[in-house]
């Protein structure tokens, strides 16, 4: 749903120039320093970009979801690192709140991370709970007025400049599966939070991640969101639905780019007295990767739609993050191909976006995941009609 043309084309505008000329000149230096430089990160808060999914009355910009994954569609021109930065709060650290939080919960929290003042991370994996989320260990015991958190986090975006996580945790050990996990809004300054050092990653530099370590770490009661034990596993779930779509409107987003210098080398580059483009086998490169990238953006935008429209998109996100990620892949590697021996080497680029989208496949579930989750649902779906 896109509420005002105008106003939605004016900011894709913005976007667009912010990407061309503030980032993608920069990407070179977050590769190498690992680190976003300051300056870019608040043109980000002042461009509104971290509040993109918050309402308005909490001081975000309320962008429907056609329109999120419009402007993330342009912001993902370029390395994927930019995004990742304000990816948790305006997704899965900040839409648990939006979506189970009380009015007072969302109040408190929602104004914070609506300016950027706040990084939100979402605290779901474990060591040995991955794609089994339901299986998690980390407990969060009721002691009077508070809960005491217990339990170590994996591989947590964003974990070493939280301000606060939404975190899932098992609060009845009664129940090992799933109907025993909660999630609360935990203040990342609170006694007891300690972190891993930070993890060495194949691709995305400049995007952190780490362990977070919980030790008699007291949460008050009335940040367990929506004020409901037992909620947190569906809660996850959910923001993990819309979070996909997100993911699979950033993999549409790094393919345009990528495509976009594997076409303009190829235009360039001359070998056996002409242009490569104008060889077949570098045209079927070009063709498959364009054909695919025009379908993940309809599925995008379709299932979009459909959720600006209240549907249940959770097969659709699946099919989405499924298809695009697996296609952002494919790109990459023709881009490479196309480029021959400049693809890698460093100082081309194409190299670094091939490592950096390989963890579009992997994380806010893996392919293996989207495909359960695609197929449990047809059969439940044809049992229920
Ligand atoms: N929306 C709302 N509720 C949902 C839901 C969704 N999308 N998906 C599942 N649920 C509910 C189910 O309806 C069920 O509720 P009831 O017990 O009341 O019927 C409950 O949650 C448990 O669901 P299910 O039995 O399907 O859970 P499983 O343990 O089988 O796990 C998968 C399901 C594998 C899909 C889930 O664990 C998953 O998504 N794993 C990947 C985790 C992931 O993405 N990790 C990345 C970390 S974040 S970067």
């Amino acid at each position: 749903m896109i509420r005002d043309n105008e106003i939605l084309e004016a900011f894709l505008d913005s976007v667009r120039r912010f990407v061309r000329d503030r980032l993608v000149p920069a990407e070179a230096v977050v590769a190498e320093t690992d680190e976003i430089p300051p300056d870019i990160a608040q043109d980000m808060r002042d461009m509104g970009l971290f509040g993109m999914t918050i309402p308005q009355r909490f001081g975000g910009l309320e962008l429907t979801m056609e329109e999120e994954v419009r402007v993330v569609m342009e912001l993902c021109q370029t390395s994927p690192a930019f995004r990742s930065l304000l990816g948790t709060t305006v997704g899965i650290g900040s839409q648990g709140i939006l979506m189970d939080g009380t009015p007072e919960q969302q109040a408190a929290w929602l104004p914070r991370l609506a300016t950027g003042e706040i990084l939100a991370s979402f605290a779901l994996t474990e060591p040995e709970a991955g794609s089994d989320a339901g299986s998690l260990r980390t407990t969060a015991l009721r002691d009077g007025d508070e809960y005491v958190v217990n339990g170590t986090k994996r591989f947590i975006t964003n974990a070493p400049q939280a301000g606060m996580f939404t975190l899932m945790a098992r609060t009845d050990t009664s129940i090992k599966g799933s109907a025993g996990v909660s999630a609360f809004i935990v203040d990342a300054k609170s006694p007891g939070i300690s972190f891993g050092k930070r993890d060495v990653k194949m691709g995305q530099k400049g995007a952190h991640t780490c362990d977070v370590i919980f030790e008699n770490v007291r949460v008050p009661v009335g940040n367990l969101i929506g004020l409901k034990e037992g909620q947190g596993f569906k809660t996850a779930m959910k923001v993990l639905d819309k979070g996909r779509l997100h993911i699979a409107a950033v993999s549409v987003g790094v393919a345009k780019r990528v495509l976009r210098d594997a076409l303009q080398y190829a235009m360039e580059r001359k070998q056996f007295g002409q242009a490569i483009c104008e060889f077949q086998l570098i045209q079927a490169m070009l063709a498959d990767s364009q054909a695919e990238l025009y379908a993940a953006e309809c599925m995008v935008l379709d299932a979009a739609r459909r959720r600006d429209d209240g549907l249940n998109v959770s097969t659709e996100a699946s099919c989405c993050k499924m298809f695009a990620t697996e296609m952002v892949g494919r790109v990459t590697d023709r881009a490479v191909q196309i480029l021959g021996g400049s693809g890698y080497m460093t100082e081309f680029g194409i190299e670094r976006f091939y490592r950096d989208v390989r963890l579009f496949r992997l994380y806010e579930g893996t392919t293996q995941i989207q495909q359960v989750i695609i197929a449990r649902n047809m059969v439940r779906d044809a049992q229920n009609n």
